[in-house]
């Protein structure tokens, strides 16, 4: 191997207060429509945009990497607070295109859950999150952030260079689970 064949080493600053990476060469932004189809109450998300001028629903950061083995790419994830009706704000959700890979959340701003289920539905779990947890996404499982704070959720992510994201199953399925503010207080149900 010549000198010319390693890639540059490289940093960057995150401020860990406000959950915000420096410089970022990608900013996907979500807004509330691009959520069509993934609450339960549609009509409560129609108001939502029409009263709020469809809002930034949620942000992602990113200095990508090469999409190959042996990397990790990495992001800052940033879920707003709100609710659709009464079912709280979550991030579209996805698994990994290569299934078999996993991912780690460092939440570092925010409260609420990181859902997950297996493809067979036989599997659902919420972990919940806060600043200075993290959670660990194990092989195989869709994840989406669920925000049941007053704040922006923000995470702090790593998963492998190939693992690509497959939003299509999830998207079509939902996950078993969604979380609500019922009777003065959360509720997963
Ligand atoms: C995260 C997510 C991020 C946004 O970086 O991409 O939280 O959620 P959606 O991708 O579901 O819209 C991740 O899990 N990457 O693999
Ligand atoms: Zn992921």
């Amino acid at each position: 191997m010549s000198a010319n064949d390693f890639m540059a080493p490289f940093s960057l600053d995150i401020d860990l207060a406000e959950g915000i990476m420096r410089n970022p060469t990608n900013h996907i932004v979500r807004r509330a429509s691009d959520m069509r189809g993934y609450y339960a109450d549609e009509a409560a998300l129609d108001r939502l945009i029409e009263e709020n001028g469809d809002p930034v629903h949620y942000e992602v950061f990113e200095r990508p990497v090469p999409l190959d083995q042996g990397q990790l790419m990495f992001c800052i994830s940033k879920l707003y607070p709100g609710r659709v009706g009464d079912e709280y704000f979550f991030t579209k959700g996805h698994y990994h295109e290569v299934l078999e890979t996993a991912e780690i959340y460092l939440a570092l701003c925010g409260r609420g859950y990181m859902l997950m289920k297996t493809p067979d539905d036989s599997l659902c779990v919420a972990e919940t999150m806060a600043r200075g947890r993290m959670v660990y996404v194990p092989p195989c499982w869709a994840h989406r952030s669920v925000n049941t704070g007053d704040d922006p959720l923000i995470s702090f992510c790593v998963y492998p260079g190939e693992a690509g994201h497959n939003y299509g199953d999830i998207e079509s399925q939902g996950f078993p689970k969604r979380v609500y503010f019922r009777d003065g207080k959360e509720q997963i149900v």
